[in-house]
């Protein structure tokens, strides 16, 4: 396919512009959304003069990377083509095309695996040049140390490719693409290098088992700690890209204080991360949408609930929290403890209505548990036969309105047949059971070492009839082919009345950004990166929906009863407070566009192109 030709710039006209990124092409986690989500704010502004690079792996790239047919890139005039041709010459197996998204960006994807015949000389160089060592069995340091040597040659390429005067700006994401930096710089190949680090190796660990990690900060050793955790090599390319970068940048302010005293070089910028805002012309649009799924949500609830008991859905919200399965990282613990409060109080006040919790995340499971399964097939069965009802009753008393002579409603219920009643009596009493409606969806690989459950178990959290806030653990992501939630992730969280996301390491938290661009209110803390943003530079984030738990030197148990506060405070407001409020937080998204947050990046890659 030819490529789409796109707007000169006007911005650094003379420049080149190439982002790698480990997930070019490849979701893994956040850092997908952020280069995917950027492409639209940065091709109006580099058009043809920008390119992302990545690893090329065929099963994750399938669907979402076409390449350019061989005549574009035999003639190509542009000098990334020509970069893929010289590089084709010399034998190497080089992608280039277009990343199906939004923006439709020009892609080179690099097979790691056609190195891996040269992998101890590639060591060896690496540990010899640059101290860095690798062990024999490590295999994503292989394919990262393979990528980063495959970077290094295509740069190579595209410096002679480029026209004569036209500067190289090479911005490099997280450690796994860093490493080609020092080799770059060695080689003294004329390139303007970033690095931006989206999370330190050592603060993500140190995080996960120091409770007083931001106190303990400032007296790391990092060495020491490197090889406590086993990650010294890791750790040691991340250093070497952060030091080796002109410019280094990180996504937040909290995540400056961990590079300072775990990489020992202060961030030359903050790249705070945005989205790509679409937002509705009517802002009843967004209403009727979160209506929609909504339903579909409650769809599910009634399967999985009300076989053992029903309540009314019309006094129900459903919140929500998702992410990587950081238990202490992402705040889970927090969350639990926070609804375990709000479980008492809701118990004990008069307050109608109950809460409905979906954890949503990936753990290791077996199957989807089959007693979920068989909750929701009869439900779906109950439903197949009310619906024949429904037509039974329709075409009779369509046909008796018609005949009528007395204008009066007829008895509904007999014109059913007996078949049908018989059926429906039948299915409900089959249907109800005693037993309490499971916590958890599916069969954990391990069951009896899951924090959640854990929790969940200790505190009685069973979805008893009388849990006033009641559980529903998905280890397994949202997605439209689920028998269960059978929808995208967008639209459960618009479907959604709150996203909890009270995390106590998180450089920058995208899922509550995802839920305000989607009308949903947030909470977030002020150990997230997004949160602390928000408590900067929005002004009264509580009035736009975005609600921060402080827990910058607080207890777990003040930031807990925080936390049980703002639900508090939510479950009371009126239908009308509800709606009046999520058009308040889909307008105050705009803050975040990335065609508003992308001036970072600008400043970036101008002080970047004045250091050599
Ligand atoms: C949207 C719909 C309304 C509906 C409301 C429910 O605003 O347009 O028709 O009543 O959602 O809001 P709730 O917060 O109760 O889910
Ligand atoms: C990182 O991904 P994570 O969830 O491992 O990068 C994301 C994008 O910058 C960021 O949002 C997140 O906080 C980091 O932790």
């Amino acid at each position: 396919m030819q490529p789409t030709p796109h707007a000169p710039d006007t911005l650094f006209p003379d420049s080149l512009l190439v982002e790698v990124a480990w997930e070019v092409c490849n979701q893994v986690g956040g850092i997908y959304t952020v280069i995917r989500s950027k492409v639209p704010a940065t091709m109006p502004a580099w058009g043809d003069r920008y390119c992302l690079l990545g690893p090329y792996f065929p099963n994750m790239a399938q669907g979402e990377f076409e390449p350019y047919d061989d005549l574009t890139v035999h003639t190509g005039a542009d000098p990334f083509a020509a970069a893929v041709r010289t590089m084709r010459a010399q034998g190497y197996d080089v992608q280039i095309g277009t990343w199906l998204v939004t923006g439709r960006p020009r892609v080179v994807l690099i097979n790691p695996f056609q190195t891996y015949d040269r992998l101890g000389q590639l060591k060896s160089d690496l540990w010899a040049r640059h101290g860095i060592p690798a062990p024999d069995n490590d295999d994503l340091l292989h394919q990262v140390i393979a990528f980063g040597h495959l970077t290094t040659v295509f740069f190579q390429h595209l410096a002679v490719q480029k026209a004569a005067g036209q500067r190289l700006l090479g911005h490099f994401h997280e450690w796994m693409t860093g490493v080609a930096i020092p080799e770059l710089r060695r080689l003294q190949v004329p390139a303007h290098l970033l690095f931006t680090t989206h999370a330190t190796l050592l603060g993500r660990y140190l995080a996960m088992n120091d409770a007083n990690f931001y106190d303990h900060l400032m007296w790391v050793n990092w060495e020491a700690e490197a090889r406590h955790f086993n990650i010294e090599p890791a750790v040691r390319m991340e250093r070497a890209a952060a030091h080796g970068s002109h410019v280094f940048t990180t996504v937040s302010e909290l995540t400056v204080r961990e590079c300072i005293y775990l990489l020992d070089r202060i961030p030359d910028a903050v790249l705070p991360n945005g989205l790509n805002i679409e937002r509705f012309v009517a802002l009843h649009e967004s209403q009727n949408l979160h209506q929609q799924y909504k339903a579909k949500i409650h769809e599910f609830v009634m399967a999985h609930f009300f076989q053992s008991y029903a309540f009314d859905l019309d006094k129900t919200l459903y919140f929500f929290t998702s992410g990587r399965y950081e238990y202490h990282n992402k705040g889970f613990d927090l969350t639990l403890e926070a609804l375990a409060r709000l479980n008492y109080r809701l118990q004990q006040s008069g307050l109608e209505g109950q809460v409905v919790m979906f954890f949503i995340t990936k753990r290791p499971f077996t199957s989807i548990n089959p007693q979920v399964l068989e909750r929701r097939a009869m439900l779906n069965e109950v439903q197949e036969t009310c619906r024949a009802i429904e037509r039974q009753v329709g075409e009779r008393l369509f046909y008796a309105a018609a005949a009528s002579q007395d204008h009066k409603l007829p008895e509904l219920g007999a014109m059913v047949d007996d078949y049908w009643k018989l059926r429906y009596r039948r299915q409900l009493q089959s249907w109800k059971t005693n037993a309490l409606p499971p916590v958890i969806t599916h069969n954990l690989v391990n069951d009896g070492d899951d924090d959640i459950l854990d929790f969940l178990r200790r505190s009685e959290l069973l979805n008893h009839r009388h849990d006033r806030v009641k559980m529903v653990y998905h280890p397994d992501f949202v997605s439209p082919a689920s028998p269960l939630l059978g929808m995208e992730y967008g639209q459960f969280v618009r479907g959604c009345h709150m996203g909890i996301f009270p995390s106590y390491y998180e450089p920058w938290g995208y899922t509550p950004l995802e839920c305000v661009a989607r009308g949903v209110p947030a909470i977030t803390s002020d150990l997230s990166g997004f949160g602390d943003y928000a408590l900067q530079n929005v002004p009264e984030p509580e009035n736009k929906g975005i609600f921060v738990v402080h827990r910058q030197e607080k207890s777990f148990d003040e930031s807990a009863e925080e936390l049980c506060d703002m639900l508090w405070h939510f479950v009371q407001l009126s239908r009308r407070e509800r709606i009046i409020q999520r058009n308040a937080v889909e307008s105050s998204a705009d803050i975040f566009d990335w065609k508003n947050l992308r001036v970072h990046y600008d400043r970036a890659y101008a002080l970047a192109l004045e250091r050599q």
